[in-house]
């Protein structure tokens, strides 16, 4: 489907959303709402190399950085966020899988899957700048400038220390009281935290103080059958603060995804 047949639809699915929900309200005084799941609406699909293993998307003052896995496959790649070109590939070591990535300190910190070990990369030109150790798997990544914040395939994340990744609190998510393990890549987006869940298209907004979710959205609907046959998961979400707007993809997904994550419509008492 083209990028403008891809956006009818998301479109259509959003009215069809605020219908059903319009007369949704009311029900029950003391149990909070369940979060409603929302879906994506798609701005833009952009080329995307149907061959990375995308493990970490970060946006970082107007440039996009991919970090991509797999045993003797593993990149850090710069992205055109105008047209999903690849800029720049670096590779990792065969022995390294690559996983989460963001920028923290000017640097990039990307983290590998079962090695314990985060490169760092000098911005903007990723020449390697060290590495730093860290104990347990390396799944998702974020920072909001102060801090790291990871994911190792549980449901609690691991906030850590820029300087040397010392863990300095946990934070156990839930979504309607139950807990949600699989969390994966990370981002934060205006004072939220977004993962993507492993094995679901869904994109969760968490809050970093409670560890509650206080948003979903489904991203299923992305892909085309066709396209997600050869795909693996969703596993991209990088957050551009000055446009407002999210880059969305996933494991060997063919498409690069430039969308908005849109509110529930509001609900009359
Ligand atoms: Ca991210």
């Amino acid at each position: 489907m083209s990028p403008a047949g891809r956006r009818g639809a998301a479109s259509s699915t959003l009215a069809l959303v605020a219908l059903s929900c319009a007369g949704g309200g009311g029900a029950g005084a003391a149990a909070p709402a369940p979060v409603r799941v929302m879906p994506v609406r798609v701005l833009a699909a952009l080329p995307h190399d149907p061959d990375a293993f995308t493990q970490g998307l970060a946006w970082v003052r107007g440039r996009l950085y991919e970090s991509t896995g797999l045993y003797g496959r593993s990149t850090l790649r710069e992205l055109d966020p105008a047209t999903g070109r690849i800029l720049r590939s670096v590779a990792l070591a065969p022995g390294e899988f690559g996983e989460g990535l963001t920028e923290i300190g000017g640097r990039l910190v990307q983290l590998t899957w079962r090695e314990e070990r985060a490169r760092l990369w000098t911005l903007p030109d990723l020449v390697p700048a060290g590495t730093l150790s860290y104990r347990g798997e390396g799944w998702g990544l974020a920072s909001d400038g102060r801090e790291l914040v990871q994911s190792d395939g549980s449901g609690v994340l691991v906030f850590r220390a820029a300087d040397d990744l010392r863990p300095l609190r946990h934070l156990a998510v839930r979504r309607d009281g139950r807990a949600v393990p699989y969390l994966n890549e990370l981002e934060w987006a205006d004072g939220s935290l977004f993962a993507n869940v492993w094995q679901s298209d869904e994109i969760l907004r968490i809050d970093p103080r409670s560890g509650e979710v206080t948003g979903a959205w489904d991203a299923s609907g992305l892909l085309e059958p066709s396209e997600r046959a050869r795909a693996d998961v969703l596993n991209g979400i990088a957050w551009d603060p000055e446009r407002r707007r999210f880059f969305l993809t996933g494991k060997l997904w063919p498409f690069l995804f430039v969308a908005e994550l849109p509110e529930p419509p509001s609900v009359s008492p």
